[in-house]
């Protein structure tokens, strides 16, 4: 036990686990995060890891190792070495071309092949992997994983026949750390609280948008808006002309709640411009939305905000910003509206979990803050705008991400969808924009 404990203070120095406020990708708050890719920063440490992961399982039987990408992959070579058992690779995604494998290196049909993981939780996406191994005719029978969330996921495994040996529990490492004064007594409370909570407990339910605790006026205005039209929709007008923007704003300003605009694309942008938009929705109840996504300093933001050719000061309800010069430089749009990025639709987009976390902590600091863009569950204290979705499509050649209004409204409790071309495009704007307020309100109500 004294190896195991030197072994966690050791990692514990080089940030597996770290302590504050993450939402998850589930949209559960959590008082941790854990992050075992560091491991392979320090060979040391990743030998004595597979040394002890090693000791769970009787090697004897076992034919291959496999990890599980990317946290465990160099867990697995190191064992691999270490013991002689030859290692195979599984990818991420199928590439696409040359012989669509999902496994990578040399094995034969029937081997007994151990996965390795860093992590636990439900145990659903260990499942999915035993899946994909034994679809390429490999036995799986053992599992050896670093750290148990105890979520259910071990019992998971073993109520379906695998063996499951964990070299920690997350209880036990809060224990350690707690033992060596890594943690305080205050800390250790919290975290046992949340660990010990039912899964139903932490499993927060959809909030209605009335029941929301939103302060700002534009947040509570939006709400109003939305009950008042049975509406969830926002139009993104990705239009080019003033013509084209006054004449969409005009036919489908009573369906919408928010009108979303780039107005550095309308090539004869101008303040005559900005007064009949103004005009219109004041007529059809909605919302102007200027989706600049600010990211500057303060000052420059300010500038950008009150000055130059589109003085968004004067005339916006509400812009986007991103989160990444702090929460100090969302001041300065007061008392419009912020709408904080915290996670982007397009494939490749930089916002993996940990930088989502930190944004979304600093869009809670802020009281300019009132929503948040995101692809996942956000607490709901703020509201949640989602981009990237069309009925019709799955993505364009250019990297975005569409989802259906059902998949955005259920899973990821999303407050209002954000559709560009999916409506702007159409043959026939009026009905097709019926039908996504339709659908959207549709898939609201039955979220809840
Ligand atoms: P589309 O035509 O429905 O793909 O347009 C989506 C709009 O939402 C477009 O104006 C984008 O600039 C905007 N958007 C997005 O698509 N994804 C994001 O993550 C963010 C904004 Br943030």
């Amino acid at each position: 036990m004294q190896a195991q404990e030197d072994f966690l203070l050791k990692a514990f120095e080089l940030g597996i686990i770290k302590f504050g406020s993450f939402t998850l990708k589930s949209g559960i708050e959590s008082p941790f995060y854990v992050d075992l890719r560091p491991l392979a920063s320090s060979p040391h440490l990743l030998k004595t890891l597979s040394h002890h992961l090693l000791q769970l399982v009787d090697d004897k039987a076992l034919e291959l190792i496999c990890g599980v990408p990317y946290a465990a992959l160099p867990m697995a070579t190191t064992m691999s070495l270490e013991s002689g058992i030859p290692l195979i690779i599984k990818r991420k995604e199928n590439k696409g071309y040359g012989t669509k494998k999902m496994l990578e290196g040399v094995y034969h049909a029937g081997q007994n092949c151990l996965l390795v993981e860093d992590v636990i939780t439900s145990g659903k996406s260990l499942l999915e992997t035993i899946d994909e191994v034994e679809k390429e005719t490999l036995k799986v029978t053992d599992i050896v994983v670093v750290l148990d969330r105890e979520q259910g996921g071990v019992e998971l495994l073993r109520q379906k026949g695998y063996r499951v040996q964990t070299l920690f529990t997350i209880n036990e490492v809060i224990d350690i750390l707690h033992k060596y004064h890594r943690l305080n007594s205050d800390e250790v409370q919290n975290i046992k609280e949340f660990l010990s909570a039912a899964p139903e407990e932490i499993v927060v339910s959809r909030k209605r948008l009335e029941d929301k605790d939103i302060q700002h006026p534009v947040g509570k205005n939006m709400i109003d808006i939305a009950l008042r039209k049975k509406s969830n929709l926002i139009v993104s007008a990705d239009v080019i002309s003033s013509i084209e923007l006054l004449n969409l704003a005009k036919s489908i300003g009573d369906k919408i709640v928010a009108l979303k605009l780039h107005s550095d694309i309308i090539t004869d942008f101008s303040q005559q411009m900005v007064v009949e938009l103004r005009g219109i929705a004041r007529e059809k109840d909605f919302l102007l939305f200027e989706d600049r996504k600010f990211a500057d300093i303060g000052n420059t933001q300010e500038l950008q905000f009150r000055q130059g050719v589109y003085r968004f000061a004067d005339w916006v309800d509400m812009v986007t910003a991103h989160p990444i010069a702090g929460e100090k430089s969302f001041d300065v749009f007061e008392p419009t509206g912020v709408v904080a990025i915290v996670e982007m639709s397009s494939a490749g987009t930089l916002t993996d979990n940990y930088y989502v976390s930190q944004a979304l902590n600093v869009a809670t600091r802020s009281d300019a803050v009132f929503a948040v863009v995101a692809q996942r569950r956000v607490p709901d204290d703020l509201l949640l705008f989602t981009p990237g979705v069309h009925i019709g499509k799955k993505g364009d050649n250019k990297g975005q991400q569409y989802n259906t209004p059902q998949k955005v409204f259920s899973e990821y409790f999303t407050d209002f969808m954000i559709v560009g071309r999916g409506i702007y495009q159409a043959d026939n704007l009026v009905e097709t924009a019926e039908e996504y307020r339709k659908q959207g309100w549709e898939a609201y109500l039955e979220s809840i």
